[in-house]
């Protein structure tokens, strides 16, 4: 059974999942009009990934007796400034999801949930991958300068293909 306070910061973090999800489809939308083929690929997969940690908190609080609230999710922007930004955003979005699955462990810890604690795990390992993986497209990035675009567009479409 879930504390109140665990049971709450894990609804919270529903929010920022759904949201997560939402802001990288509305950047994958944006990406895809601009003809950016390959980097909307990318963010159509991620919004998905996103999608699915939401689903994983839903079903955990539930499995877990607690209550899964589903939230409205505030609208992201639409447009964005350029593709280096867009993927500044990334990682900072990404950061301050890091940050947020901390507070969870570190939560967890203080109430002596174990079960969560083992749980959430998941989360620790695959945020050190997602931000270690927006930080190598910035790299790309800033090796290419603001030229190139369509090889970097080409290439990131095989970043996805291959699992990178
Ligand atoms: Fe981007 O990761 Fe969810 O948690």
């Amino acid at each position: 059974m879930l504390a109140k306070k665990v049971e709450k910061i894990l609804n919270e973090q529903i929010v920022k999942e759904g949201y997560s999800s939402n802001l990288y489809l509305a950047m994958a939308s944006w990406a895809d009009t601009e003809g950016y083929a390959g980097i909307a690929k990318w963010l159509f997969a991620q919004a998905e990934e996103e999608l699915m940690h939401m689903m994983k908190f839903v079903h955990f609080i539930n499995e877990r007796g607690g209550h899964a609230i589903v939230p409205a999710f505030e609208q992201p922007p639409a447009k964005f400034e350029g593709i280096k930004k867009l993927f500044n955003q990334v990682l900072e979005h990404e950061q301050y999801i890091s940050g947020s699955i901390n507070d969870i462990v570190a939560l967890v810890i203080k109430e002596n949930d174990y079960a969560t604690h083992n749980w959430i795990q998941w989360f620790v390992t695959e945020q050190i991958e997602e931000e270690s993986s927006v930080q190598n497209i910035i790299d790309k990035l800033n090796l290419l300068g603001d030229k190139n675009m369509y090889m970097f567009d080409r290439d990131i479409m095989s970043i996805r293909e291959s699992g990178e």
